[in-house]
């Protein structure tokens, strides 16, 4: 069965998603990183980074996230959630890039330093930093979902998937989105399938 590595909490919720909207049978292995659990020599022999998420599909094993998704998505999905074309694959890839060179660290870093850091290791300006050099990619997007309503057109794909499980963090991390009311409502869409919601529930 595979195995899906990292808490809920913690960026394994994309492949938590992922498995949900497959419809996949998993064991979640609950690997902590604030218990440590990421440097455990059993779990550095699965991911030598000391990161999660990570997976092992009868014995592959994968790390990186969007790798992951990708891989999980082309290997079941193929034709709905993963893409056939040569050019949607590509897009796939691009989008899925961008994500996590774009946009994934001024996210991040505003939401812990807006809510995740205990109030006296926030830094404000740091976050207000961040939030401006996240001024673009939401115009980007936003002008993308005004002529479809996913990514790659009609359909919610692996593409919508990854990059909205990054944007998911705009919301905690108070990135006003208010000039960009179609990629707002591109990430309620996507926030709000069923396979989402599930595996928001599992991080109660
Ligand atoms: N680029 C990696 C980043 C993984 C990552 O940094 N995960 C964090 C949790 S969200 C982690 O494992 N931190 C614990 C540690 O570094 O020990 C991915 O997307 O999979």
């Amino acid at each position: 069965m595979l195995k899906i590595y990292g808490i809920p909490r913690s960026r394994a919720f994309r492949t938590l998603w992922m498995a949900k909207e497959l419809g996949l049978e998993y064991e979640n292995v609950a690997i902590d990183m604030g218990k440590g659990e990421t440097r455990t020599h059993d779990y550095l022999a699965i991911n030598p980074n000391g990161h999660v998420p990570a997976i092992d599909d009868d014995g592959f094993i994968l790390w990186e996230s969007m790798a992951i998704n990708l891989y999980l998505a082309k290997k079941y999905s193929r034709g709905s959630l993963y893409p056939i074309r040569f050019e949607d694959e590509a897009r796939t890839w691009q989008w899925s890039f961008w994500g996590m060179t774009e946009v994934e660290r001024p996210v991040l870093t505003a939401m812990f330093h807006r809510a995740l850091l205990p109030e006296a290791e926030r830094d404000a300006a740091l976050a207000d930093k961040c939030e401006k050099e996240l001024g673009r990619p939401p115009m980007v997007l936003d002008s993308v979902v005004v002529a479809s309503p996913y990514l790659l057109g009609e359909h919610f794909t692996v593409a919508d998937l990854n990059l909205a499980s990054i944007l998911a963090w705009a919301r905690p991390a108070r990135i006003d989105l208010s000039h960009v009311p179609k990629m707002a409502d591109w990430l309620k869409r996507c926030a709000e399938r069923p396979a989402a919601r599930a595996a928001r529930d599992l991080q109660r």
